[in-house]
């Protein structure tokens, strides 16, 4: 175990040094100048939880979450947005037999997020290809046990998930479904197919507003650009093709490979063609996991070092890939941490303040309660609720070019879009506006205590706007 640990660290500290001299040499990378827009051409800025890894496992591929529960999120830090875990064994349970009481649960909680105003990103989830890798279906999950092809090859017993990544079978397995084996054509077809009756359900509701094509991709004997720009890149445009067959308008969201793209290092993903009439709409989804923080070092000392460094180049490759994209909106689909460690909001308020810079959304992994989580098992709030229960914009009436968020302030400059009429939606925390508001910079239209919602209108400049929000004297 600890020889797997050093040679992992070794390896991740290489990569970041890799990483850290490309981002010397080459300029610094701009700001996302894009955003995912709503149905009134609001720029969004999403902020919610990965909800949840209970979903992976349980027997109706529902997430172990309440109405009530999204009540108590709802109130106690104004999240508007979702990563709603999804999977392929559950859509396409036999082949080419799409599960409809499966898309009906799935719509039942969109709908719960639809009633108080969230966007709901569906993520078509895998950790380990699938739960069929293993006997008891309890180490993986996402592909049906159909589409897992093992070839006979083993997988061991391990004590770190991540290493059953190197056994044999499941190297096989994702080997069979990227046909790099030249055996299973068949199978990106069937996933494309489950992607457009996905899509097909949801086309019409207006809470979605996302597809996120696949969790944490893994090429199996195939890694890096030889992955990410080969079958990996042919998958998301035949899938982003099958969904547009059925849904125009929703946003495409395409994510790296995880192994080192988590940790800092650069994506070779291939543009993806929007084959939809008007502007494309793909985004980009990726992870950041930096290595010293899931071997346990916390956000402090020589780790901390480590971690900062991590997040400098993951975002100058993130923004440069989003930009390779074709300009894509990013939303930060993954980030977490047991938060007893040292340091750990520290390190989740730099994630978030990271975030607002670069323009992008972000789910927090995740909504399970626990050490990772906002919530104990039995309700009570842990010390993430407040980290996350910050001032942002929810909705902007043009294009955010810099918004900054402290405890008890908010600073946004934009750009109006003429074309908006909805007004601009912000939301402030009780903690720092316990009395009321004061704005510079824009008329107040309401301010409602009980949502913490304040909209705005009339931003007398048609070039730039800058709106200052502090709590009333
Ligand atoms: O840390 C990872 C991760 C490590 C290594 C690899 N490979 C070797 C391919 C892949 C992924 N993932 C982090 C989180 N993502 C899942 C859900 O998407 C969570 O359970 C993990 O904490």
């Amino acid at each position: 175990m600890r020889r797997v640990r050093i040679a992992s660290l070794a390896a991740a500290a290489t990569l970041l040094l890799v990483g850290g001299a490309a981002a010397v040499v080459r300029d610094d990378p701009e700001p996302s100048a894009t955003y995912l827009t709503d149905d009134q051409g609001r720029a969004l800025v999403l902020r919610g939880f990965n909800t949840a890894s209970s979903a992976k496992s349980t027997p109706d591929g529902m997430p172990e979450f309440t109405e009530a529960q999204l009540d108590r999120e709802h109130a106690d830090m104004g999240t508007n947005f979702v990563r709603f875990l999804i999977s392929w064994r559950s859509v396409e349970p036999e082949p080419g037999t799409y599960d409809r009481a499966y898309l009906d649960r799935v719509a039942e909680r969109v709908g719960w997020y639809a009633d108080r105003g969230y966007h709901v990103m569906l993520d078509m989830h895998q950790d380990l290809y699938s739960g069929a890798i293993t006997p008891d279906g309890k180490t993986g999950n996402g592909a049906p046990a159909w589409a897992t092809y093992l070839d006979g090859l083993p997988v061991g017993t391990h004590d770190m998930w991540e290493q059953y990544y190197l056994d044999p079978g499941v190297i096989r397995a994702f080997d069979n479904f990227w046909n790099t084996t030249g055996a299973h054509p068949e199978l990106t077809e069937h996933y494309a197919g489950a992607w457009r009756a996905v899509a097909e359900r949801f086309a019409g509701n207006p809470a979605v507003v996302a597809y996120d094509l696949m969790n944490e991709p893994y090429g199996g004997t195939l890694q890096g650009p030889d992955f990410e720009a080969g079958p990996l890149t042919a998958l998301y445009q035949r899938t982003a093709d099958a969904i547009r067959q059925v849904d125009a308008n929703k946003w495409v969201c395409v994510a790296p490979q995880a192994m080192g793209v988590n940790w800092g290092t650069p994506s070779g993903l291939g543009p993806v063609a929007d084959r939809r009439d008007g502007e494309a709409r793909i985004a980009y989804c990726p992870h950041i996991y930096p290595l010293p923080m899931d071997l346990g070092g916390g956000y402090e000392g020589t780790s901390r070092t480590l971690v900062d460094a991590t997040i400098d180049s993951w975002r100058d490759h993130a923004l440069r890939t989003a930009r390779a994209l074709g300009d894509a909106p990013i939303i930060l689909g993954e980030f977490g941490l047991d938060t007893t460690l040292p340091g750990a909001l520290e390190f989740v308020d730099r994630m978030y303040a990271t975030a607002a810079e670069m323009g992008a959304g972000v789910s927090y992994w995740s909504r399970d309660p626990g050490a990772w989580g906002p919530y104990e098992e039995d309700g009570t709030a842990r010390n993430l609720v407040a980290a996350l229960d910050t001032p942002y914009p929810r909705a902007v009436a043009g294009t955010p070019t810099d918004w900054t968020a402290a405890p008890d302030r908010l600073e946004l400059t934009f750009r109006p879009n003429p074309s908006v009429t909805a007004p601009t939606e912000i939301y402030l925390p009780r903690t720092g506006f316990p009395a009321g508001v004061h704005v510079d910079g824009a008329q107040v239209q309401d301010w409602n205590p009980q949502s913490r919602l304040l909209t705005l209108r009339g931003h007398g400049s048609p070039d730039s706007v800058t709106v200052t929000v502090t709590p009333a004297p």
